[in-house]
């Protein structure tokens, strides 16, 4: 499929009623091979363990010895700038802007990868639910592309059809340890509305910040590698919000690290930083518009 990626009427129709949609051919083979190489290289390597930036989602993430049972890396591609250049990229853009409008914007990624054999479940939860902005309310998707096909024995996903409708839910850190980092609903809900969706490679699954949902454990004998780009639509001021508190009481490993790393060297590290990353984004703007020109001759 080459983007842009175009939803059809009863596509924005089943989104709005059921909280998600299965969309065929997000990415080519060939991209999907490109990335799932990189995609392993940086889980090997990794890479941002000491920012912050990986972690287990389902453990205290705090002992080199214990083994990560669901991995989560932090805007990958901070680590590997080509994964900016993909045609998923793209199209992922061009659903989520007509699901939700035309100033959506790329809000946050990250990969999740469920080890072989001992991936964990990943808990039933609302991605509103982790929402920590406090002051402002707006709509949210997720696009979640698996690197393999995704079935229902390495974790596909799996979602509570219709709980988009319904209001955020309860939630609670898993065995009410704040020390980790996913979370889990703490109420009630209708397991009967439970709809698993497989996927092929390069297929994608979108869903709603209100939808429920969750995955299994992975039980095969290959990693479930899944790349998540998360937008939003158009910022509300919405002053009540304060924030939930199964958030305000976390205190986890991974946060601790990225605080170390952003102070390391103190004011003068700090300073140079800042002096540093700017002058790097101006010359990938440079970089990126020379390469605009440059194909715009071609
Ligand atoms: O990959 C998974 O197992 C969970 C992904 C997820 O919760 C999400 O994309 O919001």
């Amino acid at each position: 499929m080459q983007p842009p990626f175009a939803l059809s009427s009863e596509d924005f129709a089943r989104f709005e009623e059921e909280g998600f949609l299965a969309i065929q051919g997000l990415a080519a083979p060939a991209e999907i091979a490109r990335v799932r190489e990189i995609y392993d290289r940086l889980f090997a390597e990794k890479a941002g363990h000491e920012r912050g930036l990986h972690l287990d989602m389902v453990s205290p993430d705090d002992s080199a010895a214990a083994v990560p049972r669901l991995t989560q890396l932090l805007n990958p591609p901070e680590f590997a700038p080509e994964l900016l250049e993909t045609d998923f990229r793209k199209n992922a853009l061009a659903v989520a802007r007509q699901l939700l409008g035309a100033d959506a914007e790329p809000w946050f990624e990250h990969a999740i990868c469920k080890p072989a054999r001992h991936g964990a479940a990943t808990p039933w939860h609302q991605d509103e639910a982790h929402r920590n902005d406090l002051g402002v309310t707006y709509r949210q998707i997720s696009i979640w592309m698996p690197l393999q096909e995704a079935t229902i024995e390495n974790g596909c996903m799996r979602y509570i059809s219709g709980s988009n409708r319904g209001p955020v839910l309860t939630h609670r850190s898993p065995h009410n340890d704040p020390r980790i980092m996913a979370l889990e609903c703490a109420d009630e809900f209708d397991a009967t509305r439970e709809t698993f969706v497989p996927l092929n490679a390069g297929d994608a699954v979108v869903h709603d910040s209100r939808t429920l949902h969750g995955a299994n454990a992975n039980r095969t004998d290959a990693p479930r590698r899944a790349y998540i780009m998360a937008f939003r639509g158009a910022v509300h001021s919405a002053p009540e919000f304060r924030g939930y508190p199964w958030n305000l009481e976390k205190r986890t490993a991974a946060d601790a690290r990225a605080k170390a790393w952003s102070e390391r060297g103190g004011l003068l590290g700090r300073t140079a930083r800042a002096i540093g990353g700017a002058l790097g984004r101006f010359f990938r703007r440079v970089r990126r518009k020379a390469g605009s020109l440059i194909r715009g001759k071609e």
